[in-house]
């Protein structure tokens, strides 16, 4: 049963008057916006960021801001719902491009958000976190958790690009934003975990109780892209499943990297239509390698290699595939299980 309500103009103006010098307000006008019915009303809106499009002006960013006057060189993806200038791309993804040039470094500093990054075109650069040195390739996933000490570097020939993924706008809400600057760490002169202790599925490395530290809380930050796509091949191969899909895990736990937002790689197979559910979670999925188009609630929105979409709450999505495509999606799913929120709807 849907009831209309009153509205503010329903009210005395002495009354409206009074209420605003006591600092109330009244629910009711306002219900229907705080708790539609039956979903959510999102102010994200789907968007594709063409890399070819915002390549040019992050190298031109290059050539007029220093990275001494930047920190951070970044052009952030706006979400068009929410105007000009936002600093988010949905809900609770922050996406941004970061150029690095030859020679560069972006400072040391650590932050109460979480971060991830996808390394889009170069090689020669590499992120330090918590003295650890993360080479980059293209397609690596690389995790710098929140309150973890991280300062990029580049000793390669070419701009080296990637794509950050923040969940600031959750800590916004929080009130909970700040960063902390320090000075370049120093770097343990050893291959990443990821070379070294969890090189292959499923196998961890064995401790002692006495001997050995418990297993950090953050065990891997590299996923290198090498491996991800042949898993993600194999699957595909293998499973029988339309959509090939696998998760970033911590592998000491099984549960998602980061506490908030989850990372997910998946293969769609040329010239098939790919209808995930309906979700609860907002996304950003960023293409790695191949071609396609994605309609969402409706509308078709083309896409290739480096380009990055994004799709609102419980948005219908169909993939389309023209080439076998390999894309990463970033998405909140952890933040609301924690919530007890997460839901699928068939449709
Ligand atoms: O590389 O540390 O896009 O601190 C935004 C904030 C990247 C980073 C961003 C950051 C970073």
């Amino acid at each position: 049963m849907t009831q209309e309500l009153a509205r503010l103009e329903d009210l005395p103006e002495d009354y409206r008057a009074d209420l605003v010098s006591a600092g109330v307000a009244p629910l009711w006008p306002m219900m229907r916006n705080v708790l539609p019915h039956n979903a959510p009303a999102p102010v994200t809106r789907p968007h594709v960021w063409a890399y070819d499009a915002v390549r040019p002006l992050l190298m031109r960013a290059g050539e007029l801001t220093p990275v001494e006057k930047a920190e951070r060189r970044v052009l952030v993806l706006s979400d068009p719902g929410r105007g000009v200038g936002a600093m988010q791309a949905t809900a609770s993804i922050y996406v941004g491009l970061q150029l690095l040039l030859p020679g560069e470094t972006a400072p040391a500093h650590y932050h109460t958000p979480s971060a991830a990054r996808v390394i889009v075109e170069g090689e020669g650069a590499y992120t330090v976190v918590n003295g650890e040195k993360l080479v980059m390739e293209e397609g690596d996933l690389i995790f710098t958790p929140g309150g973890m000490w991280h300062d990029h570097g580049h000793e390669g020939q070419e701009p080296v690009v990637w794509l950050d993924a923040l969940d600031l706008p959750v800590f916004y809400v929080l009130e909970g934003s700040y960063a902390v600057e320090g000075t370049l760490q120093a770097q343990k002169n050893r291959p990443d975990a990821s070379q070294v202790e969890y090189l292959a599925a499923g196998l961890a490395p064995a401790r002692t109780r006495d001997g050995d530290a418990p297993a950090p809380r953050y065990p891997l930050m590299r996923y290198p892209w090498k491996q991800v796509r042949a898993a993600l091949d194999h699957m595909a191969i293998h499973s029988g499943r339309e959509i090939a899909e696998l998760d970033y895990v911590n592998p000491e736990t099984g549960r998602s990297v980061l506490p908030t937002l989850g990372f997910t790689a998946m293969l769609l197979p040329a010239g098939e239509a790919v209808r995930p559910p309906l979700r609860s979670i907002s996304s950003v999925f960023h293409v790695v390698e191949g071609r396609g188009a994605t309609t969402i609630n409706g509308v078709r929105h083309e896409w290739g290699p480096k380009d990055t979409f994004s799709a609102p709450v419980f948005a219908e999505i169909t993939h389309e595939a023209t080439e076998t495509a390999r894309l990463i999606r970033i998405h909140d799913a952890p933040l609301q299980e924690k919530l007890g929120y997460y839901e699928e709807r068939a449709r």
